[in-house]
């Protein structure tokens, strides 16, 4: 049995080894904002929240994916730890991987593809895994990586072209190494998942090996001004409620990056091997859940 204290010593670990790694390759760390009048909208059923502020209301970062954005678009690459608020529907406490509050480990960079991010988490997760093999003795942790592509993976499962891969069927997909899921029909995902032209996006997500879940989603991001719009509106999204956001594309500052997260619990979870996320952290959040 591992114990709580030795749970947040592998965590600390991690974050060491992380901020390490991509120090050395020349990321800055940036702090992400907790309240802005933009966030991510694009929660796969889960909701933002917001708080009231000076009689008007701001957001609370559900993912910093656009403040990421533009800190590459200033800097060229950057990396953060960021805390993220997502109200999920109370069913999902069951599936063990949820949290109403979590971190993720952001990493964005200007003038980069989909596949050079997969490139790097690649090298990331093998650097982090043998250094914290090195230091505990834990379990056997893989090392390999397939990719799938998401019509591979829904001709292969039955699931619903442009449907979600459902949790319990991540576990069904999962294999002894870590699985790519990558380009994912145009429409599937957020407004921000860059396209190819062809129907699909230049993006993907990443499972555990074990049927440990899902360990990051990312891609390539829309960055031009008309065509954010035309997609917002695609989605029935208010322009207003992005018009921060929006100034940004129109002035051209915003550059084309790439990027990913990975959420800290879930990439602690996995490694200590425990049952439940919530085993994950010393204050969990589970989505219903008040405490303190
Ligand atoms: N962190 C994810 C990404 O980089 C986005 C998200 O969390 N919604 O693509």
């Amino acid at each position: 049995m591992i114990t709580r204290r030795e749970v947040i010593t592998v965590q600390n670990y991690i974050l060491d080894i992380t901020r390490r790694f991509f120090r050395d390759k020349d990321f800055l760390e940036i702090q992400s904002p907790i309240i802005s009048t933009v966030t991510d909208p694009c929660l796969r059923g889960a909701e933002t929240a917001s708080i009231e502020y000076y009689g008007s209301k701001m957001k609370i970062t559900s993912s910093m994916i656009f403040h990421k954005q533009f800190a590459a678009s200033l800097f060229g690459k950057v990396f953060s730890i960021s805390p993220n608020i997502r109200l999920e529907s109370e069913t999902k406490k069951k599936t063990k991987e949820h949290l109403a509050e979590f971190r993720q480990i952001e990493i964005e960079i200007a003038f980069s593809t989909y596949r050079d991010i997969m490139k790097l988490a690649e090298e990331f997760l093998v650097e982090l895994t043998e250094e914290i093999d090195k230091k505990f003795q834990l379990r056997e942790l893989p090392r390999g990586f397939k990719e799938y592509s998401y019509k591979e993976i829904v001709s292969k499962y039955g699931i619903e072209y442009g449907e979600e891969i459902p949790c319990d069927m991540e576990k069904t997909i999962s294999e002894d190494r870590f699985i790519w899921v990558t380009e994912y029909p145009y429409g599937s995902r957020g407004f921000y998942d860059r396209d190819n032209g062809n129907g699909l996006l230049r993006d993907f997500d990443l499972l555990y090996p074990n049927g440990f879940g899902e360990a990051s989603s990312g891609g390539e991001r829309e960055y031009e001004y008309e065509k954010v719009k035309e997609k917002m509106l695609d989605l029935g999204l208010n322009l207003h409620d992005f018009k921060d956001y929006l100034d940004i594309l129109e002035s051209g500052k915003m550059k084309p990056t790439a990027g990913l997260g990975i959420g800290l619990e879930r990439l602690t979870r996995y490694i200590c091997g425990l049952e439940s996320i919530e085993e994950a952290t010393l204050f969990p959040r589970l989505p219903g859940v008040l405490s303190f």
